[in-house]
C-alpha cells in the first residue's frame, strides 16, 4: 500500500543555512510542531556515513510527528534508512531504475525546469514533481532558466487527467506564498498540491513560526478556491442581470466620491497629468510615485495600483515591481495595462517579469495588446495601436484571458468586453473622438483603479475574512464601472457647450467626470450582459 501523502508544506533540508547556534535536530523537530506535511533530505557535501547518520536521526522525528521522511538523490541512503522515498533530479539515477531498487509502494518525486521534463514524468509515473525554480534562489545553483508563477500555470495544466501531484520550489516564502498560490494554479483550475521550501524555514531562527505562517496562509487558499465563492455584489447565484450591474456601477460611482481613495499611478510621461486630473474629477486621489524605496509605504496607504508601461525604461521596472510586491502583500487591487506590448521585444519581456511578480486585479488593454498577452496573432498592433476590425469571437477571448491569467481582463474597443473568467459584460458606450485624445486607453485604467480601490474599501468586515484572497471587493464590478462611467461621460463631453475639438474635448470630459450624475449613466449606459 502506498502512503498517502499530504504535500502543502514540503521541507527541504539545508543544514548549511541553520542559523548560528542552532542545532539542525532541533530545527527540524519545531519545523515538525509548526506544521511541515513532508520532509525531504537533502546533503549536498555530507560523505555516505554521515549522510545515512542524518537521514536516520531525522526519520525517528519524522516518524514521531508521522510525516514522510524523502530522500534527495541517493537510493542506498533511503533503502538504508527505510525512507518512505526518494526525490531524484533530472540528472540523478532514471525513475525506472530506481523503483526497481526501491521497496513496492516507495514514493518517487522527481525535478521539473520544463513541459518537456513533466509530461516524461507523467510517462514515468511518478508520485509527484517538484517544478522549480519558480523564482530566484540563493540555495541552490541553477542550471535551468527561472519559470516563474504563470510558467508552472502551464505545467500544471499538463498533470491534469494524471494522478501526479506538484509542489512548487524555488525563492518561495510566506511573503510570497499567497500571490505564488493564486499566480500558479493552471487555467483549468488546478491549484499547486504544496509549496517545498529551504531557506524560508531552515534559515529561521524560528522554524516552528515560520512553517505555521507558510501553513496557515496555504490553507487559507485552499480554503478559499475550494469553496469557489461567486463575485459578491454582482451575481445571483450564477446569474448576471445588467440591472443589477446597472445599479452597481451607478452606486460605486457615488462611493467613489464618498471613499475618495489614493490611487498610486506608475504611468507613463506623455499621458500623467491627465490621468491625475481624471483621477481627481471622479473624487478619487492621484499619487504619482516612481522611487523604489517608497514603494511599501505607499502601499500601506493607498486603495489601489494602476501599473502603465506607456513610456517604460528599464530603471522603472523595480519601482513596478516592489509596487506591485507590496500591493499584493497588502491586497491592494492592481490595474495593470501593458501598454504596446507588441511594439517591441523589450516591452514584451517587461509584461512577463511584471506578471511574474504581482497578480494583477485587472489587466486592460485593446485588441493588439491583449492578443500579443494571450500568444494569438489574431489581432495586428501598430505602436501603441490596434489595427484592424478585431477579434472574430472576442467574448470567448476575453473569458479565456482571463480564466489564464486569473485576472479581471477588459478589452477596449468600439465595444468594450469585460470578464472575470465566468462571465463577460460588453459596455457599447463612447465616442470616436476618445481615439483622436493621446491617452483615452490610459486614463480609464485610472478611471477603473479608482472604482476598484473604491470596491474594495466597501467590502463588509465579515467578506473580509476570507484570507485566502489576494483581493477582497469585486473587481469585476470596479473593471466594468470604470469604463462605463468614463465612455459615458465621453458621450456627454462631446457636446457639452465650448467642447470643438479633441482640445477642448479633453477639458470638458474633465468637467463631465467631475459634475456628471447617477441619472446620466441610467440615462445612457448600454451595458449587455453576454451569453456566451
Ligand atoms: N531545487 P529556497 S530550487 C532544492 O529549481 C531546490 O529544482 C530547486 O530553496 C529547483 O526555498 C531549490 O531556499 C532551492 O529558495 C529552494
Ligand atoms: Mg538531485
Amino acid at each position: 500500500m502506498k502512503r498517502e501523502v499530504d504535500y502543502s508544506i514540503y521541507l527541504v533540508t539545508g543544514r548549511s543555512l541553520l542559523p548560528h547556534g542552532k542545532d539542525y535536530l532541533e530545527s527540524l523537530e519545531e519545523s515538525l510542531q509548526g506544521g511541515v506535511t513532508v520532509v525531504q533530505i537533502r546533503e549536498k557535501e555530507a560523505d555516505t556515513r554521515e549522510f545515512i547518520q542524518i537521514a536516520r536521526d531525522s526519520k525517528a522525528l519524522c516518524d514521531k510527528y508521522n510525516v514522510p521522511l524523502l530522500v534527495n538523490d541517493r537510493v542506498d541512503v533511503a533503502l538504508a534508512v527505510k525512507a518512505d522515498g526518494i526525490h531524484i533530479g533530472q540528472d540523478d539515477m532514471a525513475v525506472a531504475q530506481a523503483r526497481k531498487h526501491l521497496p513496492e509502494g516507495s514514493i518517487i518525486g522527481l525535478t521539473c525546469n520544463t513541459l518537456e521534463h513533466v509530461k516524461a514524468a507523467i510517462r514515468d509515473d511518478v508520485d509527484y514533481v517538484g517544478i522549480g525554480a519558480v523564482y530566484g534562489t540563493k540555495t541552490k545553483p541553477l542550471k535551468s532558466p527561472l519559470i516563474g508563477v504563470r510558467g508552472v500555470g502551464v505545467m500544471l495544466d499538463a498533470l491534469e487527467g494524471t494522478n501526479v501531484k506538484a509542489v512548487g520550489i524555488g525563492g518561495i516564502n510566506s511573503r510570497n506564498l499567497l500571490r505564488t498560490l493564486h499566480g500558479t494554479v493552471s487555467s483549468r483550475d488546478r491549484p499547486l498540491d504544496g509549496i517545498a521550501v529551504v531557506s524560508d524555514i531552515f534559515a529561521s531562527p524560528h522554524p516552528l513560526q515560520a512553517a505555521k505562517k507558510l501553513s496557515k496562509i496555504f490553507h487559507a487558499f485552499k480554503d478559499d478556491i475550494l469553496s469557489a465563492k461567486p463575485t459578491p455584489t454582482l451575481y445571483d447565484g450564477d446569474v448576471l442581470m445588467s440591472e443589477k450591474v446597472l445599479r452597481a456601477v451607478v452606486h460605486l460611482m457615488e462611493s467613489v466620491r464618498k471613499v475618495n481613495p489614493l490611487i498610486h499611478q506608475i504611468t507613463n510621461t506623455v499621458v500623467a497629468t491627465q490621468s491625475a486630473n481624471v483621477t481627481l474629477a471622479l473624487g478619487a486621489s492621484p499619487i504619482m510615485a516612481t522611487e523604489p524605496q517608497e514603494m511599501e509605504d505607499l502601499s500601506r496607504i493607498c486603495g489601489a495600483l494602476l501599473v502603465n508601461i506607456g513610456t517604460m525604461r528599464a530603471e522603472n521596472l523595480e519601482g513596478m515591481q516592489k509596487a506591485g510586491f507590496y500591493a499584493n502583500t497588502f491586497r491592494k487591487p492592481i490595474v495593470f495595462d501593458p501598454v504596446g506590448i507588441g511594439a517591441s521585444t523589450f516591452r514584451k519581456g517587461i509584461v512577463k517579469e511584471l506578471l511574474d511578480t504581482f497578480q494583477a486585479s485587472v489587466i486592460k488593454g485593446n485588441g493588439g495588446e491583449l492578443a500579443v498577452l494571450a500568444g494569438s496573432n489574431e489581432v495586428d498592433s501598430k505602436g501603441v495601436d490596434s489595427v484592424g476590425s478585431g477579434f472574430k469571437d472576442p467574448i470567448a477571448f476575453v473569458k479565456a484571458l482571463s480564466r489564464k491569467e486569473r485576472s479581471v481582463v477588459v478589452l477596449t474597443g468600439p465595444t468594450d468586453y469585460i470578464s472575470d473568467g465566468k462571465m463577460v459584460v460588453s459596455i457599447r458606450n463612447g465616442d470616436e473622438i476618445l481615439g483622436k485624445i493621446t491617452g483615452s486607453g490610459c486614463i480609464l485604467g485610472s478611471a477603473i483603479a479608482a472604482c476598484c480601490a473604491t470596491a474594495a474599501a466597501q467590502v463588509s468586515e465579515d467578506a473580509k475574512t476570507t484570507e485566502g484572497r489576494l483581493v477582497s471587493g469585486d473587481m469585476f464590478l470596479g473593471a466594468i464601472a470604470g469604463v462605463v462611467i468614463l465612455t459615458v461621460a465621453a458621450e456627454l463631453a462631446v457636446h457639452r457647450d465650448g467642447v470643438k475639438g479633441p482640445g477642448t474635448f479633453l477639458s470638458g470630459l474633465i468637467d463631465t467626470l467631475w459634475s456628471m450624475d447617477s441619472q446620466d449613466v441610467i440615462n445612457l449606459a448600454k451595458i449587455t450582459v453576454e451569453q456566451s
